[in-house]
């Protein structure tokens, strides 16, 4: 035992922040580390790194030992030259409080995008802007406990300081980043925060732009430029927290769920802890695991003395099932971790020294080359292709945007989204859980084109992050890889077959898609793929104004990837642009009598492709009208919403309505609203 403990101190001093080796009673050393030393056979680039798994990317939580407070708020921004982005740390602007560098002070709430609030080229700025804002930070806080400062996300890259001294760095925007900032902070005194943003995208940055020098009548000056279809909005888009943490904490979870024949729920978890030479004398010495139902009802529980890992069993478990699947749908327990210790002074430990509950959703997922399987039943994807996007805000978090979409989600009998194209807020996933809406959840490679090593090094770790982030949430049933990579190239093969044997790797318990837009004779992607999903615009891109060119070149395409790789197939986009309030009869594409033809021209071909039992889902691209760079293809944005950008429906929303909740019925015997059985008259044709 003692030999034991030499080792964990060992490993305690070696480094300050070091995930702990267990000594357990038996003698038995847990390393709880996830093993990052794996082999990759197949990973045909040399040289390139496997990323290092992620910290910090449980969502902060209050408990009995955790606080939690949100540096949300007006902030204070200056815009840096774009022709000298690097100025600000150059001169250390963050030494000092940004108004002593004599630029203007513009107010800036937080989360928000920048880009919207003003009236002037904020919008298109491209390079760096500074935030800044002070907060206090309580007395008792200091000492026995640690703080740390965390970003739900900043797009593209930030730096952060606390009081003029470097707290963190990151870059891959969409995705949350902490740091301990403990030593930095004046507790019972005012704190102050700077943060650098940097917008611009690269051929190495995830996802790729480029930005070039162009003479204007005013000079030369810099312009960002990019592929992808939306708004490249920045800043700090989503919530800043600063939360406490004991010495000795839980710093990581995973739990894998399954659904027995037998009506058995099965939990099966694993807890990181973390602690620091301060936590030295503090040893861990059981922990407490339960599960409580909705009621505050213990379902399951276990002590857990000798290894950090377990398994609970549900006797009759309410499962997690989607919305429409079931009456009582995105059921989720709440799972109570306590993590118990003693000091070296105290024998006996009776309070626990950490606690953490994590919302759980019970539920089992495979797949075969024909279905994805929730809970032993085939799925029928419907749903959308999103954005996070609105008005002023841009891609900055709104709970009240939030609410309204998941209520227009329920409205319409959607069972689905993608979060193309990339990953969206935390909150979105709790929200997908509880609603029981499931997630075909995307990083943020969209569009790819040029293929290197370092581009895949980032790619590998925005999947890595992504992953470790969602992992424990029921609603995601599948991690897409990329968007409409440019995978018909010939350096898409090998890029992607690395890719993709990493990702396999890391995949927790969900198959492998992607949103193709090659063709299944070109595409060196879709091979290594579990589902294979693509994205066409019959009707809209090709044959513009042609509904009479859908149903057989679309059944032929899908039956196409289909021979070509024996796996399941979905449509993930699929529509055209609709001018909201434009009219046409006969149907003129943009009119809202265009976009009912178009769709309506894909359910028949769906119908088709649905007897075939290997087609398991249709996505509309978009849930809502967004806003894209300006081009001339563009009125104010992308208007293939079936909701305006304020989420109002258009005409199509109607028949979308019926045709989901329709499926429903069909598949899963749900009840249909009253208000869709509107009277108009006695059946016209008898099939009615
Ligand atoms: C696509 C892209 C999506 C675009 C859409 C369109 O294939 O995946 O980002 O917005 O087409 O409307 O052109």
């Amino acid at each position: 035992m003692g030999r034991l403990w030499f080792l964990v101190a060992y490993l305690l001093f070696s480094n300050l922040q070091i995930q702990i080796s267990f000594a357990t009673e038996d003698g038995f050393i847990l390393n709880m580390n996830p093993d990052d030393s794996k082999e990759y056979p197949l990973f045909k680039y040399e040289g390139v790194k496997i990323p290092v798994p992620t910290t910090g990317l449980l969502y902060p939580r209050e408990s009995e030992s955790r606080e939690v407070l949100r540096l949300d708020g007006l902030w204070k921004m200056v815009i840096s030259d774009p022709g000298d982005p690097l100025q600000g740390i150059r001169e250390k602007w963050f030494q000092n409080t940004l108004r002593k560098i004599g630029r203007e002070i513009i107010p800036m709430p937080v989360p928000a995008s920048y880009n919207d609030i003003t009236t002037d080229d904020l919008r298109d700025h491209v390079g760096t802007v500074w935030y800044e804002r002070t907060f206090f930070v309580p007395r008792s806080w200091k000492g026995k406990q640690r703080t740390w400062l965390r970003f739900s996300s900043v797009h593209y890259s930030a730096v952060a300081w606390i009081n003029g001294r470097n707290a963190t760095s990151h870059s891959i925007g969409h995705l949350p980043f902490e740091a301990e900032i403990s030593e930095l902070l004046s507790f019972g005194a005012e704190n102050r925060i700077t943060v650098m943003c940097d917008n611009r995208l690269s051929n190495r940055t995830i996802p790729q732009g480029s930005v070039s020098k162009v003479a204007t009548d005013f000079g030369t000056v810099p312009v960002q430029s990019y592929t992808f279809d939306f708004f490249n909005y920045a800043g700090i888009q989503r919530s800043v927290h600063l939360y406490t943490t004991p010495l000795l904490y839980i710093s990581d979870l995973e739990v894998t769920t399954q659904l027995t024949a037998k009506g058995i729920g099965r939990i099966d978890y694993r807890v990181w802890l973390n602690g620091s030479k301060e936590s030295l004398g503090i040893r861990p010495t059981h922990l407490l695991v339960q599960l409580r139902d909705r009621d505050g009802h213990v379902a399951a529980q276990q002590v857990n003395k000798a290894v950090y890992h377990g398994t609970l069993l549900v006797p009759n478990v309410k499962p997690w099932w989607p919305y429409l699947m079931h009456p009582d749908p995105g059921y989720l327990y709440d799972l109570q971790f306590d993590l118990f210790a003693a000091s070296d002074e105290e024998i006996k430990a009776n309070a626990p020294q950490d606690v953490y509950r994590l919302p759980v959703g019970i539920r089992s997922l495979a797949w075969n080359n024909e279905s994805l399987l929730l809970n032993g039943k085939p799925l029928y994807l419907r749903g959308f292709g999103r954005h996070e996007d609105s008005d002023i805000r841009g891609k900055g978090l709104d709970n009240v945007l939030l609410a309204r979409d998941f209520s227009l989600l329920k409205w319409i009998g959607a069972n689905a989204y993608r979060t193309s194209h990339y990953p969206y807020s935390e909150e979105s996933m709790q929200f997908a859980d509880q609603h029981g809406i499931m997630i075909i959840d995307e990083c943020p490679a969209v569009n790819i084109d040029v293929f290197e090593p370092q581009l895949l090094e980032h790619h590998m770790s925005s999947l890595e992050q992504l992953i470790h982030r969602d992992r424990n949430h029921p609603s995601v049933v599948a991690w897409s890889v990329a968007n409409e990579p440019r995978s018909h190239k010939q350096g898409a093969l090998k890029y992607f077959e690395s890719l993709v044997n990493y990702t396999r790797d890391i995949s927790h318990g969900r198959p492998l898609t992607a949103a193709i837009n090659a063709s299944p004779s070109t595409c060196h992607l879709a091979q290594f793929l579990d589902i294979v999903g693509f994205n066409r615009y019959n009707s809209w891109y090709q044959n513009s104004g042609r509904t009479d060119m859908i149903v057989n070149l679309l059944t032929t395409e899908a039956q196409s990837w289909r021979d070509k790789f024996g796996k399941p197939v979905i449509q993930f986009e699929y529509g055209g642009d609709t001018m909201e309030g434009m009219h046409s009869l006969p149907a003129f594409i943009w009119s809202e009598e265009y976009q009912v033809e178009l769709f309506s021209r894909h359910f028949k071909a769906f119908d088709e492709l649905r007897e075939r039992k290997w087609f398991i889902g249709e996505f509309v691209w978009n849930f809502a009208d967004f806003r894209t760079a300006q081009t001339i293809t563009r009125v104010g944005g992308n208007k293939k919403g079936v909701f305006t950008r304020n989420r109002q429906p258009k005409e199509v929303a109607h028949i979308l309505r019926w045709r989901y909740f329709a499926l429903a019925k069909e598949l899963d015997q749900c009840i249909v609203p009253e208000d869709l059985n509107l009277y108009i008259s006695k059946p016209i044709h008898s099939e009615l």
